[in-house]
């Protein structure tokens, strides 16, 4: 089948409609297609400005909009990145993913991250940055710092967005993301389940991903993460099987992308991530830490990845 670019609502709305096995199945297919289903692309992230940040994303425990125990962090030292970044490769990762809390890189401390980039690389390493808007000229410095991939997600629908985000538009998103496109930098964006959104929601997030000209390389898709103190601490869960459909689906509508089971493994049980597997997920973040919350143990994912017969993509 051709990767499609063109899917309507209503085709999505049948995918989801299934029955789970056949979606799955379908799903799976897929994923053999285009991928060893036994291996599995492995990040680790850092946070290398912690806090404090202008816009209000009703989710994050790093806006400064909203009252979280949070310790607030300036930019980390190079070598303290350097220093991470080491220990990440030597555990197995592939890539390492900086992340700032920053509405946009400011002239002062951009410099700073070209040089992390660069040191990263040097390792041996993949590179990702997320540093949240860019123009078009700090695009073109990361591009010729050899940056790999900017991470930028959409979160949610367009529609739904408005009750997330107000300080900055959806419009916003997908210009940024433009423009990594444009430079020929890999994107990694996806979005975020369970902050109250509707299936129609997820369907509209989904479709606005695969309907770009080039599907983003990678997609993570995050289970909510609640934050004491942030408008969605107390959101109620989605269901477990609706979040593996919703992963089957971004297999399925983007067969050539790593699909990121991302934050919120933690609170997943082996088997509900072992159905994100199969359902074609194949990329986590590893490590203790994502950016400011834990994440499952490296121990608990080596008996996971072991006892699944799952190895790092090298
Ligand atoms: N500040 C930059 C930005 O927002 O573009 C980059 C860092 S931001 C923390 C990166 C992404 O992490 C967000 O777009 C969101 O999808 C995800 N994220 C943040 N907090 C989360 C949470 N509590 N649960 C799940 N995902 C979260
Ligand atoms: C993404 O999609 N998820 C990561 C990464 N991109 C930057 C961030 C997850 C953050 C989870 C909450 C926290 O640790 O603050
Ligand atoms: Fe800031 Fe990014 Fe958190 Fe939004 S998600 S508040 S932009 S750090």
């Amino acid at each position: 089948m051709q990767t499609r670019h063109n899917w309507q609502k209503t085709e999505i709305q049948a995918l989801y409609e299934q029955p789970f096995n056949d979606l799955l199945f379908q799903a799976h297919q897929q994923h053999r297609q285009h991928f060893n289903p036994n291996k599995i692309q492995i990040s680790t992230l850092m946070s290398i400005k912690t806090g404090r940040c202008s816009e209000d994303c009703a989710y994050c425990s790093q806006s400064a909009h909203y009252d979280t125990p949070l310790q607030s962090e300036p930019l980390v030292a190079l070598e303290s990145v350097v220093q991470a970044a080491q220990k990440a490769r030597d555990s197995g990762a592939q890539r390492f993913c900086m992340g700032a809390a920053w509405a946009r890189p400011n002239q002062r401390d951009f410099p700073k991250i070209l040089q992390m980039i660069q040191a990263v690389k040097a390792l041996g390493m993949q590179t990702c940055v997320t540093l949240g808007m860019l123009d078009s000229e700090q695009v073109e410095a990361l591009q010729r710092a050899g940056l790999d991939y900017y991470n930028h997600n959409l979160d949610t629908s367009a529609e739904y967005y408005p009750q997330v985000i107000t300080t900055r538009t959806y419009q916003d998103r997908l210009d940024t993301i433009a423009r990594i496109q444009k430079a020929g930098i890999n994107v990694c964006s996806g979005g975020i389940l369970g902050m109250g959104e509707s299936r129609v929601d997820r369907i509209s997030l989904l479709q606005t991903l695969a309907n770009m000209q080039k599907h983003p390389q990678s997609v993570p898709i995050n289970m909510l993460v609640r934050i004491q103190g942030t408008p969605l601490q107390d959101t109620p869960g989605i269901d477990s099987l609706e979040f593996v459909r919703t992963i089957a689906i971004t297999r399925i509508l983007m067969p050539k992308s790593w699909v990121r089971l991302s934050a919120g493994r933690e609170s997943m049980s082996e088997e509900m991530q072992a159905l994100c597997f199969f359902a074609g997920a194949n990329s986590v973040f590893y490590g203790e830490r994502l950016l400011t919350t834990d994440n499952s143990s490296m121990d608990q994912d080596q008996r996971l990845f072991s006892r699944l017969g799952l190895s790092a993509v090298t």
